[in-house]
């Protein structure tokens, strides 16, 4: 079992209130791709960039449709695994904890966290693209794109590269980061802002800033503590320090 410094044990034993901010590297042990992992089969020949963003869709709506319709079979297939379970658990145990996710697939909500702030959306739900209305959960089995009231195609109600993120969860997730004591940036290439500024957010407030990770990220360096490894063997191994 990957072994955990001494001090991340205490500052875990003594945690007032623990920020976990979550990339797609969580749900990569779920069999779920990450957003940076090469496209394989009919996807192969588009960027992920491409697709996720409102040019994307504007241009071809069908191919974008139905990618995310593809992404989404495989998020009700997959299971969450012993990282979601594990930051779950710790909700349990722990005074306060925040979960800020940029993940869209709901697989913490699955493994029994009670509220993520889910920065970049969530690939259940619809929303209209020309007057953002919601469009309540994905239907099952639909290849046409259903079209709002206004006329205008629905479309995921995720957020797309150049759109806004919800103002207030990024609010709340800012908030969070500002007055936590303890922050775990988990599976996150740290790339993609606004959503990466988090950690160092909460550095600068004095929080102490762990990252965990098989590979390095513009982070690592300025992170207290940098963690080599898989999410769901390292947190399996955090929490077997707090029983
Ligand atoms: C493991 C593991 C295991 C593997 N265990 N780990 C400031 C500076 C520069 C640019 C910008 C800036 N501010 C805004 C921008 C532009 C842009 C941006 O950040 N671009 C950068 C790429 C340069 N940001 C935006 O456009 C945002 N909007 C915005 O800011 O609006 C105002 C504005 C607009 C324009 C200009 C200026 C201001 C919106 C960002 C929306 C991101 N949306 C996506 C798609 C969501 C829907 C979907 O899923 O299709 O969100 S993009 C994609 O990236 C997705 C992810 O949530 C997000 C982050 O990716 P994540 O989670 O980090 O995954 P990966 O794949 O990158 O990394 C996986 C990691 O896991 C790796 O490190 C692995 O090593 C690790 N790993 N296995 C643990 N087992
Ligand atoms: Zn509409």
């Amino acid at each position: 079992m990957t072994p955990i410094p001494d001090d991340l044990i205490r500052h875990l034993q003594q945690v007032r209130h623990l920020v976990i901010f979550t990339g797609a590297g969580v749900s990569a042990e779920s069999g779920i791709p990450t957003f940076r992992d090469a496209q394989t089969g009919l996807w192969a020949k588009y960027r992920p960039e491409q697709l996720a963003s409102p040019e994307g869709f504007h241009a071809d709506p069908q191919t974008v449709w139905d990618w995310y319709a593809w992404r989404r079979e495989k998020c009700l297939a997959a299971e969450p695994n012993a990282a979601h379970l594990a930051i779950a658990e710790l909700e349990r145990r722990l005074p306060r904890v925040t979960l800020i996710t940029q993940n869209v697939d709901g697989l913490h909500q699955r493994a029994g966290s009670s509220a993520p702030l889910e920065l970049h959306g969530n690939i259940h739900h619809l929303k209209c693209f020309a007057c953002r209305r919601d469009g309540g959960d994905w239907p099952d089995d639909v290849r046409t794109i259903p079209r709002c009231r206004c006329g205008g195609r629905m479309r995921p109600a995720v957020v797309w590269f150049g759109e806004s993120l919800p103002e207030t969860v990024l609010g709340a997730a800012a908030e969070a980061s500002q007055h936590t004591d303890l922050f775990l940036s988990i599976g996150t290439s740290s790339l993609v802002y606004p959503a990466a500024e988090l950690p160092f957010l909460a550095k600068r407030h004095g929080a102490f800033v762990v990252e965990i990770n098989p590979q390095p990220t513009p982070l690592s360096a300025r992170a207290d503590l940098c963690l080599q490894g898989a999410a769901g063997e390292v947190m399996a191994a955090l929490l077997a320090t707090n029983t």
